[in-house]
């Protein structure tokens, strides 16, 4: 039973486009430090969970060229990918087909109170996708820190992964070297409120932030560009099955962030064209973003 299930959801899950996947046994993360997070026990969210399926979509190719171009703001991959807060929608025939067998499906959803209900990172490590960097990123050999996740708990018995990545950082701390506020001074271990992504969608952003923050106006990139696992993919991204979907929305996307239109932006304007995306950071703390970034210009 196991073998054929997880053969179908594998099958459809190449189908979907999904480039990664692997099953893992739905038990606590005891060593999630957010121990007070529904997170750290998928039971808390399906009482008679068996299985996580986690499932990795790559984004490595999703860059706007004006990123280098301090007129334009910039944001990243995960931002632009639509999956800020989780692989989601691709999901849906995964569970669709595991209700159609009678089974219960959870879906780790970041974008619903309450719905974020898995480590994503330590569940894909369990599931075999990889390994935690020092940046914290799940790290795939294949795909570098470039995979956005997805899981899902069930009830289904699945064929588990068997074997975890073993952890290929090393003496490596380029991550931590590159990082412009000290957010990694601790390796494994992302000091929040230094972290420019988190400081770029929260109120409060002190000084030290604005010095180095250059044109970024939603998200920083700074330590997977330092990666060495993502060289390859920064150099030349892989094709892949959603390539095309990525490309076309970027496409429409490539002026839209030029800073002089954005100061002008209107919230009802920034939700319609952004809205797509999913990223819930609020207007008034993009439209800051640009006000400063374009301050650097004039
Ligand atoms: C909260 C959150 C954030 C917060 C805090 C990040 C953090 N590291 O906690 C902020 C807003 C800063 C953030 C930023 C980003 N995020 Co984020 N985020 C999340 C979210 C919602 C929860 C992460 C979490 O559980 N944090 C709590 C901390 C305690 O857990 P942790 O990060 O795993 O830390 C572990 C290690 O420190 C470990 N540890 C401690 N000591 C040691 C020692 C060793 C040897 C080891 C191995 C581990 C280890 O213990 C902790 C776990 O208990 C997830 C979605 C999800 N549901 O999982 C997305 C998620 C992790 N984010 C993601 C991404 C891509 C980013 C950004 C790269 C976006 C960007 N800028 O482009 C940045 C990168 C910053 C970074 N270097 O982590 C992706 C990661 C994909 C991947 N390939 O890893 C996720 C999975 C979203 C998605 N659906 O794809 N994020």
């Amino acid at each position: 039973m196991a073998d054929s299930l997880s053969e179908n959801i594998r099958n459809l899950a190449d189908d979907i486009g999904i480039d990664a996947l692997g099953f893992a046994e739905a038990s606590e993360f005891s060593d999630y430090a957010l121990q007070s997070s529904k997170r750290r026990d998928p039971k808390l969210s399906l009482p008679t969970a068996k299985s996580i399926i986690v499932a990795g979509i790559y984004i490595g190719g999703i860059t706007l060229p004006a990123w280098t171009n301090p007129w334009y703001g910039r944001t990243s991959r995960l931002y632009l990918s639509g999956f800020f807060l989780d692989v989601v929608r691709p999901l849906d025939p995964i569970v669709d087909l595991l209700k159609k067998e009678g089974y219960k499906a959870v879906v780790c959803d970041g974008s619903v109170e309450g719905g974020s209900v898995l480590p994503l990172k330590l569940a894909a490590v369990r599931a075999g996708l990889g390994w935690q960097g020092k940046h914290t990123l799940l790290i795939s050999k294949k795909f570098g820190t470039f995979l956005a996740l997805g899981g899902i708990i069930t009830d289904a018995v699945l064929e588990y992964n068997s074997a975890q990545e073993p952890n290929r950082c090393h003496k490596c701390d380029r991550c931590q070297q590159a990082c412009p506020l000290g957010a990694l001074d601790q390796p494994y271990v992302l000091k929040r409120d230094k972290c420019l992504s988190n400081l770029l969608q929260v109120e409060n952003l002190p000084e030290e932030a604005q010095a180095v923050m250059e044109n970024r106006i939603g998200d920083c990139e700074i330590c997977q560009e330092a990666c060495p696992w993502n060289k390859k993919h920064l150099d030349n991204p892989l094709v892949t099955k959603m390539t095309q979907s990525f490309r076309k929305k970027v496409k429409q996307l490539e002026d839209f962030f030029y800073l002089p239109n954005l100061v002008k932006l209107s919230e009802k304007e920034y939700r319609k064209t952004l809205g797509q995306l999913n990223t819930d950071i609020p207007y008034h703390l993009f439209h800051r973003n640009v006000l400063i970034a374009m301050k650097k210009l004039i």
